[in-house]
């Protein structure tokens, strides 16, 4: 679209031409989020400004969007002063440090306050040094008085811009001052490529932002997607408060974070910080508390500093989501399928405002590929509700080894191709058949209250309970000698027990504990079989053909029925647990009507045949009694059929079942 034909056209001319293009551009773009042109046209103009200024060097000039990376190395970064010192915030932790910092603020000023809160971004300080609108210097905090210069690396950050139009009523000289910061998606892009280059992920957003500004090669810096939040302008011109600097930011092109408010009391104040504890976690980038500023300026006047921290102003902040410690010991737990999952013990930490103490590990392999050992110094993770991790180890070593034996029963643990898993093959283990009751008890599953670890481990121990059908055969006069049961509470377990007799088929097929069946995939198969008798009888071609199971599934679901599964169902059935049948909620053509099919259809398998029943509303039985309405027979159907005829039952062959279908 930009071809070079462009004789009558002042070289002098298009290049500030294209400077603001490609600056109004870069502005949508990284500040505003809203791109005006695609990114072809804009590389158009981009290299069309680097061809002429190619061509003409006289033309080319610091601020020209082109040298945001100067490709030029510095191997120290020299000290700057900071026009006024960069200062550091007094904290608060919790409601009452806050409610503190505000009794302070009104003691000094009256009560007419407005405070400004702003997002406190888990980032690098940074000042922005403008002479004339244009970018001279760009500094780290440093120790708030000294800082040092990073304006190479600063550059080729593509939401600082490189000239503003200053606001009015700015001096020549001003200062702006923010956060830099590396954006999660970012983030992780960035470890995804160190992992697949065979390099050491790197921590947290934070400190590889602060690494990256740190570069010795500015091309380093340009190729880390680094972003920025400015707050501050020094001096702040016109502007009568915190608000109005915001907003001027805004004006001239910085990037200001849109999340912030003005509020008129500190209960507001303590209202939107937890909104923001909510919240925080979709954000994009991640943030450590909320700043939280007297917003007027002549009472930030009034009130002053305290050494290097203003009074009129304070971060309240978020439990901190990571921590150091060192791993103690690294144990095994043995799950109810015998799988031994690494658990690394480590010296206590608050971590996301939770004391921990035990990190899960998924594998042998994962223990190894992050380095963990017994006395490492390892970096722990944890957002909000997410399970604690260990993100990274300070001297990471290989080498760790699942024991040989199990820790509980002392069985042989082997690791089955092509599974990860290390597994206690011990199917008489305590530590399995303890999980595999507890599972069993479960929310999800049987839902019998009270039966936790500890009931459980005793009815074990005393030889009362082996498998989870016992349960259903234990007395009153058994529960009253376990530990901690009384009277009334043995008899409370018996009838909790007794009453959890009649789950639904989905729960009961997830509390027998199959192999890769979670709670979704046994209502599939509740929903897709109907009875337990149908999903026995079926074979993995069937139970392949059940949306959301693979073949391993299958096998695994296959494999369960026809071994020791098998019998503990039969076991269950006789101790009276009776898993209701599916029905299907709301009406269709076959509603109140039972189904069952004999023999082979041409066109459908049985089991899609049985869920089409079901979809519509009828029952799909497995056996033939008078109460049912319809037998479709097949070639090669036996003894059902036989039935059917003697019940003089209504017969019907593909042909016909089909015929009864809506279309
Ligand atoms: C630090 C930060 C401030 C703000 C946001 N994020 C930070 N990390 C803000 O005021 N919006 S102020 C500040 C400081 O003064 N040390």
């Amino acid at each position: 679209m930009t071809k070079r034909k462009k004789a009558a056209v002042d070289p002098a001319v298009r290049v500030e031409e294209l400077r603001e293009l490609i600056r109004r551009h870069e502005h949508a773009y990284y500040v505003l989020d809203a791109p005006e042109v695609s990114d072809g046209e804009y590389d158009a103009l981009f290299l069309e400004l680097r061809r002429i200024e190619d061509e003409r060097p006289d033309l080319l000039t610091p601020d020209s969007p082109t040298q945001r990376v100067s490709g030029e190395a510095s191997d120290q970064f020299a000290k700057v002063r900071h026009r006024s010192p960069m200062l550091s915030l007094q904290n608060a932790f919790d409601e009452a440090e806050i409610r503190g910092f505000d009794k302070r603020v009104r003691a000094a000023v009256g009560d007419k306050i407005v405070y400004c809160a702003e997002l406190k971004i888990d980032g690098l300080a940074i000042s922005l040094s403008y002479a004339k609108g244009r970018l001279q210097r760009a500094a780290t905090r440093g120790d708030g008085t000294i800082g040092e210069d990073v304006t190479a690396n600063v550059r080729t950050i593509r939401s600082v811009p490189l000239a503003v139009t200053p606001a009015k009523g700015l001096p020549d000289l001003f200062e702006v001052r923010g956060e830099v910061y590396f954006p999660i998606a970012g983030f992780e892009k960035l470890n995804r490529e160190m992992e697949g280059a065979g390099k050491a992920r790197f921590v947290n957003p934070r400190n590889t932002a602060a690494g990256s500004v740190r570069q010795i090669d500015p091309n380093v810096t340009a190729s880390r997607d680094l972003q920025t939040f400015m707050y501050t302008l020094d001096p702040a011109g016109p502007a009568k408060s915190q608000w109005d600097v915001l907003n001027a930011l805004e004006s001239m092109g910085f990037r200001v974070n849109k999340n912030r408010r003005r509020l008129n009391s500190i209960d507001e104040v303590i209202e939107y910080h937890a909104e923001w504890q909510r919240r925080r976690h979709d954000l994009p980038y991640e943030i450590d508390g909320m700043v939280v500023k007297v917003d007027g300026f002549p009472q930030q006047l009034e009130l002053g500093f305290v050494a290097r921290s203003p009074r009129w102003a304070i971060a309240f902040k978020y439990a901190p989501e990571q921590a150091e410690t060192e791993v103690e010991e690294i144990a095994c737990y043995v799950g109810r399928t015998g799988v031994l999952t690494p658990v690394a013990h480590v010296n206590p930490v608050v971590v996301g405002g939770v004391t921990i103490r035990n990190v899960t590990m998924h594998n042998e392999a994962q223990v190894n590929e992050k380095g963990v050992y017994v006395g490492a110094r390892v970096t722990i993770h944890r957002a909000g509700d997410v399970i604690p991790e260990i993100v990274s180890v300070k001297k990471p070593k290989p080498g760790w080894k699942m024991p040989a034996n199990c820790p509980v029963c002392g069985g042989d643990v082997v690791r089955e191709e092509p599974y990860i898993a290390h597994r206690c093959i011990n199917p008489f283990c305590a530590a399995q058949r303890l999980e595999r009751l507890r599972h069993f008890a479960s929310r999800g599953a049987m839902n019998i209250e009270g039966l936790g670890y500890a009931t459980l481990g005793q009815v074990i121990e005393r030889g009362i309970v082996e498998d989870p059908s016992d349960l259903f055969r234990m007395s009153k006069e058994q529960a009253v000698e376990l530990e901690g049961f009384a009277d009334k509470s043995a008899q409370n377990l018996v009838d909790r027990i007794a009453e959890s007799r009649r789950p639904s088929l989905g729960r009961f097929l997830y509390s027998l504990g199959i192999p890769q069946v979670g709670e979704a995939t046994a209502e599939l198969l509740a929903a897709d079989f109907g009875s337990i008798e149908n999903l026995r009888g079926a074979g993995e071609e069937d139970l392949r053909r059940v949306e959301g199971v693979g073949p391993n599934m299958a096998r695994e679901v296959h494999m369960y029925f026809q071994g020791p599964g098998g019998e503990l169902v039969e076991k269950l059935l006789a101790a009276g647990v009776e898993p209701q049948a599916v029905e299907v909620v709301g009406d269709g053509p076959f509603t109140g009507k039972t189904f069952v099919f004999t023999g082979t259809l041409e066109t459908m398998s049985r089991p899609d045949a049985e869920a089409l029943v079901r979809k519509l509303g009828g029952k799909a039985a497995g056996s033939v009694s008078s109460k049912t309405d319809y037998v479709v027979a097949g070639p090669g159907a036996g003894s059902k059929l036989e039935r059917a005829q003697k019940l003089k039952l209504n017969i019907l062959d593909e042909e016909q079942f089909k015929a009864l279908l809506p279309t």
